[in-house]
């Protein structure tokens, strides 16, 4: 079971290079470096003797016969994404199949969410219907069933869930924690749950130079006077580990001489509680509504999407805890996840982990993202020690 730490890591620097901006990546999903690197993981995945599969949203996997244990993340990216986020998962566990039987990979799509959240998983275990998908949009108006006609003839059909026993991802903290407090590897108690809309404040357009401030339904006005309304009223219902983001503002028409006729923004909320979530959503709703009539404007809300919080399973989060004591002794810790992840979706289809490592300081969702290469290795050992342990073979 001796995985080749320097194939590892020369893989993790040939799939950088594939949308590679700076240190970081532009690879969204279905983009030609999207797609580009898929066909280049798909290659490794044959060359290591597993059998390649796109499934309809192109999620692609790696198979090992007969049942086997899942492995893998996604190599979809954000709009300006780090070099890592994903992409250590898929890599670890294409090196893990090359050396422990019984274990296949998968590299599933839209995880960064271009049109929805967690998308492509999220659809291959059930939560979404490939229909559903086919109607989600991106910010630039197109939709999903446009975007992923570039799979084409790579699709071969739906991956039963079945033929596996379990999934184990391993991907970077993307938080502070471990790289704080010196440690080297995490073992993840529980994934949080995601809220997300958009919500459009729809005013009047007008002259910014004639038009008096007593007359205007400036949308940007009650899209300020809503972010520090909805600041100042969930403090009574939010914990430290809660956040909340308006992320995403298109202002129209988005130039200074003219009062903004339309905000759209996207709000989106986080937390481990499922009713705190909800108490999220009615606060969020019923102060857009107030304030957009109080400054003059419409409202709209968008879909609502979202993902229920998760915890990992029992039996897979302990071969993870014995691995990481076995790789690095008394230099890891038990820890939620803030941020979302492909096993939230897959734990509906099968028992689920995951294991961090650090980001150095922290930083990830930005081309800076890095872990020291020492914290890669160890993540790719605690993988494979689990892997031997858990793999049906
Ligand atoms: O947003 C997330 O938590 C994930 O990185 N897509
Ligand atoms: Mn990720
Ligand atoms: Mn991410």
């Amino acid at each position: 079971m001796d995985v080749d730490a320097g194939r590892f890591l020369a893989d993790l620097q040939a799939l950088r290079g594939f949308g590679a901006q700076g240190r970081g990546v532009v690879r969204p999903a279905y983009s030609d470096a999207d797609m580009a690197a898929r066909d280049w993981l798909a290659g490794r995945m044959a060359e290591a003797g597993l059998r390649v599969r796109f499934d309809a949203m192109g999620n692609l996997f790696g198979l090992a016969e007969g049942p086997s244990l899942l492995l893998g993340s996604h190599t979809d990216s954000q709009p300006e994404g780090g070099w890592l986020d994903g992409a250590l998962g898929v890599i670890a566990a294409l090196e893990v199949a090359r050396c422990v039987p019984g274990v296949s990979v998968v590299s599933f799509q839209d995880e960064e969410g271009r049109f929805g959240v967690t998308t492509g998983s999220n659809v291959w275990s059930g939560g979404l219907s490939l229909a559903e998908a086919d109607g989600l949009v991106d910010h630039d108006g197109v939709t999903l069933a446009d975007a992923r006609r570039v799979i084409g003839d790579r699709a071969g059909g739906d991956v039963d869930a079945e033929q596996f026993t379990g999934f184990v991802e391993v991907h970077i903290e993307q938080g502070p924690k471990l790289d704080a407090e010196g440690l080297q590897i995490g073992v993840v108690t529980d994934i949080v749950g995601i809220r997300d809309m958009v919500v459009t404040f729809a005013g009047q357009q007008n002259h910014a130079g004639t038009t008096p401030m007593h007359l205007r339904r400036d949308a940007f006005q009650a899209l300020s006077a809503f972010n520090a309304a909805l600041n100042d009223r969930l403090r009574n219902v939010v914990t430290p580990r809660t956040v909340w983001t308006i992320g995403h503002v298109s202002l129209s028409p988005n130039a200074s001489s003219i009062v903004p006729g339309r905000a759209r923004f996207s709000v989106q909320w986080r937390d481990a509680d499922v009713d705190r979530l909800a108490r999220m959503e009615a606060i969020m709703r019923d102060t857009a509504a107030e304030i957009a009539a109080a400054h003059g404007v419409g409202c709209d809300f968008g879909p609502m999407l979202g993902l229920d919080p998760v915890a990992m399973n029992g039996t897979l989060r302990a071969a993870l805890e014995d691995a990481a004591e076995a790789v690095a002794p008394g230099c890891w810790c038990a820890m939620p996840s803030g941020a979302l992840h492909d096993a939230t979706n897959v734990a509906r289809k099968m028992p689920g982990a995951m294991l961090f490592v650090p980001s150095i300081g922290g930083i990830s969702h930005d081309f800076a993202e890095d872990t020291a290469e020492a914290d890669l290795v160890a993540g790719l050992q605690v993988l494979a020690r689990a892997a031997a342990a858990l793999s049906p073979s």
